[in-house]
């Protein structure tokens, strides 16, 4: 029964709306130059990919012309751009990685 006042109502959480912090795609983009065996390491290195997944994304970076290799915060995303390109640079390998808002 509902009391006879016409109140059925029946709790309900309301979650209050957080925004959540915008996530990022860094991307490795294809060039002629860096040797495949360089970009291989460099996903190993700065993204803890396996041997095995990074020499497919290595090959689809240079088959498609840029893959994402990971979504990160703003903070992580851009720390990860700069190790790749400080690293390619000190290699002198014309290597770029980018980071792009995601949708
Ligand atoms: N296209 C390069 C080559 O043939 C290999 C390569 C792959 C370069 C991925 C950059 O992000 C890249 N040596």
């Amino acid at each position: 029964p509902d009391g006879g006042d016409g109140d059925t109502s029946v709790a309900t959480k309301v979650k209050p709306k957080t925004a959540k912090p915008p996530l990022y795609k860094v991307m490795l983009l294809n060039d002629d130059y860096t040797p495949m065996e360089f970009v291989v390491m460099v996903l190993e290195r700065f993204f803890g990919i396996g041997h095995s997944q990074a020499v497919e994304i290595m090959l689809t970076v240079h088959k498609k012309g840029l893959a994402v290799v990971g979504v990160f915060s703003h903070e992580i995303a851009e720390t990860k751009v700069a190790q790749v390109m400080d690293y390619a640079r000190r290699n002198q390998h014309p290597l770029q990685c980018t980071m792009e808002k995601e949708e």
